[in-house]
Parts: structure tokens; sequence; C-alpha cells
């Protein structure tokens, strides 16, 4: 077999942004950008060629061209062996799984998450290293240090496989062995939680509806709940993934998964309702009239991981990322356990699950994992609900309402201002960053500010440091205003307010979070001078 070599030109935008390299499909279908892209993962990743990679993307458009173009110059590259999902498929953890599983050298997931797909929509690639996890940023600085510069990648010329048939293809001399990509994952879950107390739970009639957003969870929840825990047939609605998601915005929360959240809160609404993204790391968990915010998830699943059989007596910490509530916090300090707090991405996790100081970790944005993986994992958190439920036989609003009368209530809202002109999002930043230093010790409103920052992170296991994560607002009673813009968009800027504060008292535990959170958004909102500098006069998502 003749490795072919092409000449190619850099491009100047291949950045990866919070979770791998994001663009529209037409960016990507341009001549040579993907492959690129790709030949520069195994220009810096040597060790690739030796071991399994593991290959799979949530099932968008354009992710079987992509495959294939992959699996070329994979072998042109000289990689021996692939592991790659049935039909070009895997969930995020579930590749992440995998990898482990194999002890692969890494493997390249391709998804764009919670970004619309569709031949004028998203696509997105990502390469995560053998722990499972996405690279950190030092790797894919590498990656796009060598985008920069390159002149030529390798591929060969073979026609395209067959993606669908399970068993062994080759690609030159390399060995491509396409897997179910359902069921290691489904072992690895039952290993996890106690299956026959769920089964118990589904035969006593409780009820539950899962969205799957026509994304790629809907054979993993059906295999999972349906077939596997004996949920009624029906439980997983909208489960068959389509390319362009049915239309929709493959985004688990109250705007995007609209339906659901009419369901559940609605006069036949069932005992517990949960949606996944695009690549299946996300997740939104909701109760009979009750929305579960994923600060408070991370922080419940904390307090109970006891009663998991895969979790039991082993929880060493936890960690969020910075503007995720500090609910877990105040778990992780009455249990006497680690806390970390990371920037946002789920990357930064990784080190602190492989060196055992942390078992669980989340954030605001719908994400909650373990170390089971090193991704964050939608099935797995609906999952580990679900066991919750089972073994307290309580509803999902009661375990909430006595978490907070335990813990106090960390009252939470992010607020989401989407395709902003970018350099009106930058200017924004910027320009707090400069009054960061002047800001402690005023008063706004009510408030007193405490500290503000722009959020630098240092790595205690590694030592890297990455700075800019976002300004932070702290006030005396612990409240916080937290600014950041996107790294995960593709469409102008998007500038996320994240705002929390802290309520002790029981009365108060069941006020509006918009009206109870009205004073700080005002601050936010005027502090930042929002809409005079983006023009906008309300956010586009309310989370
Ligand atoms: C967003 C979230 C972040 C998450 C990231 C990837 O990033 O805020 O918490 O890790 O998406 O999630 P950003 O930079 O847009 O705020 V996913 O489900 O896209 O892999
Ligand atoms: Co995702």
């Amino acid at each position: 077999m003749t490795v072919e070599t092409i000449a190619t030109q850099p491009f100047q935008d291949q950045k990866p942004g919070t979770s791998g390299l994001r663009k529209k499909v037409k960016a990507f279908e341009k001549p040579n950008y993907l492959e690129n892209f790709v030949q520069c993962i195994f220009d810096t990743q040597r060790e690739l060629q030796d071991a399994p990679l593991v290959v799979g993307g949530d099932g968008r458009y354009y992710n079987r061209q992509a495959i294939q173009i992959i699996l070329r110059i994979a072998a042109a590259n000289g990689c021996v062996r692939v592991v790659l999902g049935q039909g070009g498929i895997l969930s995020t953890p579930a590749a992440s799984h995998l990898i482990r599983m194999h002890n692969a050298r890494g493997g390249i997931i391709l998804s764009a998450s919670h970004n619309p797909g569709g031949p004028d929509e998203d696509f997105g690639i990502k390469f995560n290293t053998p722990n499972g996890g996405p690279a950190p940023e030092k790797v894919t600085e590498a990656i796009y240090a060598a985008t920069l510069h390159i002149n030529r990648y390798h591929t060969l010329d073979t026609p395209d496989i067959d993606l669908d048939r399970l068993g062994t293809e080759l690609v030159g001399d390399m060995v491509v062995d396409i897997v179910d990509p359902v069921s290691a994952y489904a072992d690895l879950m039952e290993q996890l939680f106690n299956f026959g107390q769920i089964r118990a739970l589904f035969q006593s009639g409780f009820r539950m509806r899962f969205d799957a957003m026509h994304a790629v969870t809907g054979p993993y929840a059906r295999e999972i709940l349906e077939n596997r825990l004996g949920a009624p047939v029906g439980t997983v609605i909208n489960g068959v993934p389509l390319e362009d998601f049915g239309h929709g915005h493959p985004d688990p929360n109250l705007v995007y998964a609209k339906e659901l959240a009419d369901y559940l809160f609605g006069a036949d609404a069932p005992d517990f309702g949960a949606a996944s993204d695009g690549d299946g790391d996300r997740n939104m968990v909701l109760g009979r009239h009750f929305f579960v915010t994923p600060s408070d998830s991370l922080a419940v699943i904390l307090a109970n991981a006891d009663l998991a059989p895969g979790y039991f007596g082993r929880v060493s910490g936890v960690a969020r990322s910075m503007p995720t509530s500090q609910a877990a916090d105040r778990v992780a300090a009455k249990l006497g356990l680690n806390c970390y707090e990371t920037p946002t991405g789920w990357k930064f996790f990784g080190n602190l699950l492989d060196a055992g100081k942390i078992t669980l970790c989340g954030e605001e944005s719908f994400g909650t994992g373990s170390d089971h993986v090193r991704e964050k994992d939608g099935l797995w958190a609906v999952l580990f609900w679900l066991n919750i439920l089972a073994a307290r036989r309580q509803s999902v609003a009661e375990i909430v309402r006595e978490h907070w009368r335990l813990y106090g209530r960390n009252y939470y809202t992010r607020h989401d201002y989407e395709a902003v002109d970018s350099d009106a999002a930058n200017g924004l930043v910027d320009i707090l960053r400069a009054k960061t230093a002047t800001l402690p010790g005023q008063k706004l409103g009510s408030y007193t500010v405490a500290y503000a920052d722009d959020f630098r992170y240092l790595d205690s296991i590694d030592n890297s440091v990455s700075d800019k994560q976002g300004i932070r607002i702290g006030f005396q009673d612990g409240s916080r205003i937290v600014y950041r813009l996107s790294g995960t968009g593709t469409e102008g800027a998007t500038l996320r307010v994240y705002i929390e504060a802290y309520q002790a008292d029981p009365a108060k535990h069941d006020l509006d979070t918009q009206q109870a959170l009205a004073e700080l958004i005002q601050i936010a909102n005027s502090l930042a001078g929002i809409r005079e500098r983006t023009g906008r006069d309300a956010p586009t998502v309310i989370t």
C-alpha cells in the first residue's frame, strides 16, 4: 500500500476551544481543513501508531465522511488498529470508556455536542488522551501550533469501508474493529448502580420519560432503561439519532428541551424526566413539577453517593468548574471531603481524577461525572438519580428540599447572550477586567465586594497554569457574579453571566430563582453595561 503525501496550506483558525475544534460544517468541508487537523494530531502524538485509536462521533451530518477521511490518514501515518463504533457512532462517555477499556493511546471524537447539526450547522473534532479524557491544554496547544505551519498530510488511496457491519475491516494494513457502541458502556453502568433496585422501582409503577433529542443517546437509553431496567417501551422519546437532530438544538435545558419540560410541569407529569445532549455527555434532570439545577444535582449526588454500589464508601472528593454554584462545596465540607474549583471545561478534571483526589465532578452547564470515565456522562447522571430515587423512595422535589434544609440553598442562574458581536463582547470583558482592581470594598446595592479577579487556575498535579478563565466578583455574604465568554460557539460571541446567592433560611427556600436573585442580576447587568455594549435587552437563554 503506497502512502500518498499531499501538499497543503495551513489554516489560521484551528485553535481548539473549551472542548475541541468546532466550526460550521461548511468550514470542515473546505479542502484539507479536516485533513490538516487530523494530520497535526498524528504529527504531535507520535505514540498513536502502536496501540488502538478509538474513533466515533455523535452521528451528526458529516460524521460518516469525516470518519472515512480520518481512517485513511490514520492508516497512512502507521496506526495499526482502530476501534470504531458501528455506524461511526459513539457517545462521548462511551468513547472515553472504550479508550480506557482497550488501553488505547487515544481517541478522536467527532461532535459539536449541544450545537445544532446539518449541512449549515456545526461539526467538531476532539482528541482524547490515553486516560480517556479530553486533551489538556498543553496537548491542544501543540496540535494548534502544528496547524499553523503544516505543509503536507499523508493519506491512502483506498475505497470507503462499510461502517455499519460489526467485525473487522482493513484500511491499507490498518485493522478497523467495528464494535457495538452500546454494550460495553451499558455493562459499565450495570457495575456502578443497583439495577435490581431500579428495576423494582419501575415495577412499582414509577414513571419516567427520557428525551434523547434525536441525538446519540437514543440507543443507549433504550438498551439501559427499557431493555435492562424494564422501563416501559416508549419511556425514551426522540430516540432515533438523526443527522440534524430533527432540526432541533440538542441542548438539554428548559428552553431547548421544552417538550420534556412542558410534560414534567403538566397535569399528567410522570415522577422523573431527563434529557441528554448531542453527544450524550450532558444531562438535565427533572422531577414532577420540579427542575433540578445542575449545580444542585452534583451536590445531591455527592451527598447520596453511598446509595450507589459503585461509590459506596469510596468518594474521596469533588471538583466543580469555577462558575458552578458552591452547593457541592457545602456537602464536601460537611463530609470532610476534598473540594476543588477548576476552570470551565472537562479537561481540567482529568488530573484530579487520575490522581484519586476526587471521585465526582460537575459543571453548571448540565455536566456531571465521576472517575468511571474521563468525560462528563449524561446517562450516568440519570442512572445515579434513579438509584437514589429507588433507594430513598421519595420524590425528586422531596429529596432536593430536604437537601436544602440540611445544607442551605444556593440560588443560581445563568444568563446567556448568544451570537453577540465579538468585538463588543471582548470589549465588555476587557473593561470588567480593568475594573477588578478597584472593586474590592465597594458597595454595590446592598452587597459589598469581597474580591474581584480574572480566574487563574494552578493545577495542583502538574503545576500548569491557565489564566483568564472568567471574571469573578465575590461578595462578603458569599454571593457571586461571574462573567465569561463561551469557547464552544461558532457564531460571534456568547456572553455567559452566572449569578449565585446562598440562603440558609428554610422559610426562604421556595422563592422564584429570578426573583431571589433580582438585585444581583441588576448589579451584574449594570456593572458590565450589558445593554449598552451588546445592544441586548434580555438574555437569549436563562437557565
Ligand atoms: C460549554 C460549557 C462548559 C462545557 C462545554 C463543553 O462551554 O459552559 O461547561 O464543558 O460547553 O460541553 P463554553 O465555553 O461554551 O461555556 V459539551 O457538552 O459541548 O462537550
Ligand atoms: Co456534549
